[in-house]
């Protein structure tokens, strides 16, 4: 093949937010719109980064997905890189990406130094839906804000960019390697199995005997909902494959380029068939509900846990998953390095922590601050209240892991009961749980697309009242007199332990005396208008109090929140969008 140089010009609005670049299929499809955010990502990595290197390309699947692929890899190969990994299909989930990257070694003893994950995660996707796509250092994790940055400003001055025009089409379906000769030697497009390095990684870190045993039970029953994301690619190889569970407790596995008109999002609004499965909501079959149901995101990075007519709030889980994996996950036998949340994610983490006399991290949203510290062997095991849980073998969250350990914790906890015996639940767990450490109580409010300008003002109206602590504890004290002081409010501010980098403005907070919080941020990930989300949380202690309904639970603060932020008098919305 031959470099063709492309004229090109800047396109606006290619700024990557919390995990890449997210836009509409339509924006991602205008001349040059991908070449573009390629090719300066290229020259943001630098040339010495970017010649001889081999890099993965894949994703989830999504609409639009196969051609970007083809494009990449012509770019790709006009830049000098020395070899593309594809997944079968162009598949690969977010946290396999990682794996891969980490841990595959290909038939020369090459390993890849970064990846192109094309994906929007929880976004909808087909034409009319969304795009997405974002870099992974050789470490496995996503770029840093350092390298993002530097993409954005590349996107801004960008006139021309290198592709082999004439490099043939790879054909992604089947299996195998294909080398092409290109003016500085050779090229590589290796296309292998998307799942087999990932299954290796989860066999290495789980005793998939022992949820062998309990998947087999007839006590216990399971079922997984993939939203027609690429988790299902992975759900049965492993849940059914190495592990035994029936066909029949998959659901939505087959991966679909538009999600099967669904939002692949796991949460109590968008996975309804399993939400119903599982008894909750107003549409229970009425059939006995399985044990144990989980749900995955368009790209298998997040996860949702559920029991028998149950739910887990994502910060509880990493809280037991934390406090609970030294004796069932062999991966950590010799003990916890340390744990980590996002800051809006509930301090049930926290507790954890302090019990077991562990290293604490409280980090801004997003995985990419996470990963520092697992390279500096600071942190085991952390999570997002956004339905995000993952480990240090690898460095993005990962849903099937996360449904790994709860399956290992209830293996665990009924090594005795499955012959005789009752079966110790999800919700037994939680209770426990509850009983040991205290409950957060913790909801999410979410305000999809909303006017820009308006949400804007939202924010900028908190950030200036919280100069005066006094003002507004007079108007909380008028909204709700059972609702106490606000003792401290500011805006999130991080400094990163290992490489000292600050990030400002990653959250307005507003800390109350009896350790309830309000939260309140724009999403980083929408691709239209602006998301506000808030978030809502309260510590209770005493277990005799930790049995109530959530939402009744946080009602007076949830009315705090909703008056203090004008949310309806500025947004004209009477009520969130989602709410988890
Ligand atoms: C959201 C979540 C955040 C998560 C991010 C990426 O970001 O809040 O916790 O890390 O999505 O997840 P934002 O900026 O919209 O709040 V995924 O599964 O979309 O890669
Ligand atoms: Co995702």
């Amino acid at each position: 093949f031959s470099v063709t140089r492309k004229e090109t010009a800047p396109i606006d609005g290619q700024k990557p937010g919390t995990s890449g670049l997210r836009k509409k299929v339509k924006v991602f499809t205008q001349p040059n719109y991908l070449h573009n955010f390629v090719q300066s990502t290229f020259n943001a990595l630098g040339a010495e980064k970017v010649r001889g290197a081999t890099l993965v390309v894949s994703g989830d699947g999504r609409y639009y997905s196969k051609d970007a692929i083809q494009i990449i890899t012509k770019m790709a190969a006009a830049n000098g890189v020395r070899r593309i990994w594809i997944g079968q299909n162009g598949l690969l989930s977010t946290p396999a990406v990682s794996a891969v990257i980490r841990e595959r070694v290909g038939a020369d003893g090459s390993k890849a130094t970064g990846a192109f994950i094309l994906t929007a995660s929880h976004n909808p996707g087909g034409p009319n839906e969304d795009f997405g796509i974002k870099y992974n250092m050789e470490n496995g994790g996503p770029a840093p804000e350092g390298i993002t940055d530097k993409i954005f400003e590349n996107t801004k001055t960008i006139k021309e960019y290198l592709i082999a025009e004439d490099l043939p089409d790879v054909d992604i379906l089947t299996i195998g390697l294909t080398s092409f000769a290109g003016p500085e030697g050779q090229f590589d497009v290796d296309v292998f199995d998307s799942a087999s390095d990932y299954v290796k990684l989860m066999k290495s870190i789980f005793d998939f005997e022992s949820i062998r045993k309990l998947l087999s039970s007839p006590k216990f029953t399971f079922c997984y909902d993939a939203l027609h994301g690429v988790a299902g690619a992975y759900a049965k190889r492993i849940f059914v494959e190495e592990l035994g569970a029936q066909e029949s407790s998959l659901l939505n596995c087959t991966p679909k380029e538009d999600f099967g008109g669904g939002h692949p999002d796991p949460n109590l609004t968008y996975a309804k068939e399993l939400v119903a499965r599982m008894g909750l909501g107003k549409s229970s079959s009425g059939d006995e509900p399985p044990e144990f149901g989980a749900a995955a995101d368009g790209d298998a990075d997040r996860n949702m846990v559920l029991g028998k007519r149950f739910f887990v709030t994502p910060s509880d889980s990493v809280a037991i998953i934390a406090a609970n994996a030294v004796e069932s996950i062999p991966y950590f036998s010799a003990g916890l390095k340390g744990v980590a949340r996002s800051m809006p994610t509930s301090a049930a983490l926290d507790v954890v922590a302090k019990n077991l006399n562990l290293k604490f991290f409280e980090v801004p949203t997003g995985w990419k601050f996470f990963g520092n510290l697992m390279d500096a062997g600071l942190c085991s095991v952390c999570g997002e209240e956004s339905f995000g849980t993952g480990s240090d073998h690898i460095r993005e969250k990962d849903g099937i892991w996360a449904v790994l350990a709860w399956l290992s914790i209830l293996a665990h906890k009924n090594k005795e009961n499955l012959d005789g015996g009752n079966l110790v639940t999800v919700e037994d767990i939680v209770r426990k749980h509850w009983a040991t450490y205290g409950r957060h109580y913790y909801t999410r409010y979410d305000y999809e697309n909303v006017d820009a300008g308006a949400a804007k003002e939202l924010m900028a109206n908190l950030v200036k009242m919280q100069s005066s602590l006094s003002e507004v504890n007079d108007l909380v004290k008028g909204i709700r007199s059972d609702v106490s002081k606000v003792a401290d409010a500011d805006e999130f501010e991080y400094k990163d332990p290992v490489d000292g980098s600050v990030s400002k403005h990653q959250g307005i907070r507003y800390l109350f005396e009896d350790g309830s919080r309000l939260v309140f941020r724009l999403s980083g990930t929408g691709s239209e208008g602006a998301t506000i989300r808030l978030y809502i949380e309260q510590y209770e202690k005493d277990p005799s109090k930790t049995g109530r309904d959530s939402q009744e639970a946080l009602a007076p603060l949830v009315e705090v929140a909703l008056k203090l932020s004008k949310m309806e008098e500025l947004t004209g919305r009477s009520a969130p969008t989602v709410i988890t």
